[in-house]
């Protein structure tokens, strides 16, 4: 069965972003709750800023999960990514994560790799930065199973990243990975973009999907938009996924309004 999710922001210089709370980790978790989620998602400024004894007393008062956690903080605050020229960036960017790592594994959260790939640019050409990325990933993913937990890989749309766009494309660069602990983050809002169809690209992830972005066309909450969910419903039974769907979505019209149209989109799409 897929579970719902939602997130919480907690990073004020992500102000504008797609997320659906912010900012107060016991009123999301309250919402959450009384929505009827599975769980949060929790995008926090950095490892530290993670309150791991709250956020485990609050789920475990509102029945909830932590989905998982976000490292984009590395980025959007420190400019730090997987693949900048100098390698001191990248050694920031891999410290940087993997104590998100540690302290998701705490809550049985995987974290996720977005913004924090990077992307290739001047000097780095793409062979290069992808040499890195799976230097790291490597790194990274042996650190997360020995914390008992996956990593999650999202590939993101051509506007926020030249890596990896494509369903394809990612699946290929997956096969030459030699850890087995990365699974995919299938965010339909980039795969909207990237896709010629977005329910053959799950078919192609299949069963390396670890997690999914439940969002629409438009990156409002899910039916907001102009996205077709049957057949992408369809695919994600057909291969079996049985992780979380997470509203990582603008909190349109407000945060509170966002939330409820997910769950109702995904209990009548998902559940
Ligand atoms: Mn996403």
């Amino acid at each position: 069965m897929i579970k719902s999710a939602v997130t919480i922001s907690l990073v004020k210089e992500a102000e504008g972003g797609p997320f659906v709370f912010w900012h107060d980790l016991a009123a999301g978790c309250v919402k959450a709750a009384d929505l009827g989620y599975d769980a949060v998602e929790v995008f926090a400024p950095n490892a530290d800023a993670i309150p791991v004894d709250e956020l485990k007393a609050l789920t475990a008062e509102h029945n909830l999960k932590v989905a998982a956690v976000g490292t984009g903080g590395g980025w959007v605050i420190h400019k730090w990514h997987l693949c900048q020229p100098d390698a001191a960036s990248r050694e920031n960017a891999k410290n940087f994560i993997r104590a998100i790592i540690d302290a998701g594994a705490q809550l049985g959260a995987p974290a996720i790799i977005g913004s924090m790939q990077g992307r290739f640019e001047g000097e780095v050409s793409k062979d290069q930065a992808l040499d890195w990325l799976r230097e790291a990933l490597n790194d990274l993913g042996e650190h997360a199973k020995a914390a008992g937990v996956t990593l999650i890989y999202e590939p993101l749309n051509r506007y926020e990243s030249n890596l990896l766009n494509r369903a394809e494309d990612a699946v290929a660069f997956l096969e030459t990975l030699e850890t087995d602990n990365i699974v995919f983050l299938a965010d339909l809002f980039h795969m909207n973009i990237e896709e010629a169809n977005i329910a053959d690209g799950l078919r192609t992830y299949g069963r390396h999907i670890g997690h999914v972005h439940f969002v629409d066309s438009n990156r409002r909450p899910a039916g907001c938009g102009h996205m077709d969910y049957a057949p992408i419903a369809a695919a994600l039974k057909e291969v079996g996924y049985d992780k979380y769907a997470s509203a990582e979505a603008f909190p349109w019209p407000d945060s509170d309004a966002a939330a409820k149209a997910t769950i109702d989109a995904f209990n009548q799409h998902l559940a």
